[in-house]
């Protein structure tokens, strides 16, 4: 198993996560984008040459215990990726995922958006 593997299976969801402190301002983090709903920031394991994460400031723990009446604001994270995505140049192409769950590979237990690009990315995922 990978590392990130390992971190998804040990995860528990509660509490405040690293994303709280990152919102708060609590840790120092050169934002790509912030708007007063959500936040974007490079992530510091990146899987390709542009990784990014867009964090809603509403801390939904995962996408499995999103209600319908985020359904707005999770609209609103696939839009705001696509403009920071362009921001950055990824004119070829890039790819968008949510992370749900143990089995998803989730390891902060406050819902974010994953985009990937700058290289070809294989399919299928591991
Ligand atoms: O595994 P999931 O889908 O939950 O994604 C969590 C992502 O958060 C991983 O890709 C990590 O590399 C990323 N991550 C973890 C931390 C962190 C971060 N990205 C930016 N800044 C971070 N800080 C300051 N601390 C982390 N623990």
């Amino acid at each position: 198993m990978s590392s990130e593997t390992d971190k998804a299976q040990t995860a528990q969801p509660g509490g405040d996560t690293i994303f709280g402190k990152i919102i708060r301002g609590e840790i120092s983090t050169n934002f790509l984008y912030q708007d007063e709903s959500c936040v974007v920031f490079n992530d510091v394991g990146a899987q390709a040459p542009v990784h990014f994460l867009v964090v809603p400031k509403k801390p939904i723990v995962r996408l499995a215990d999103a209600e319908d009446s985020d359904e707005q604001l999770l609209g609103h994270l696939l839009i705001v990726a696509k403009k920071v995505a362009k921001q950055q140049g990824l004119d070829k192409g890039y790819r968008v995922i949510i992370n749900d769950g143990p089995d998803g590979g989730q390891s902060v237990y406050h819902i974010h958006v994953h985009v990937m690009g700058k290289r070809q990315l294989a399919w299928p995922p591991g």
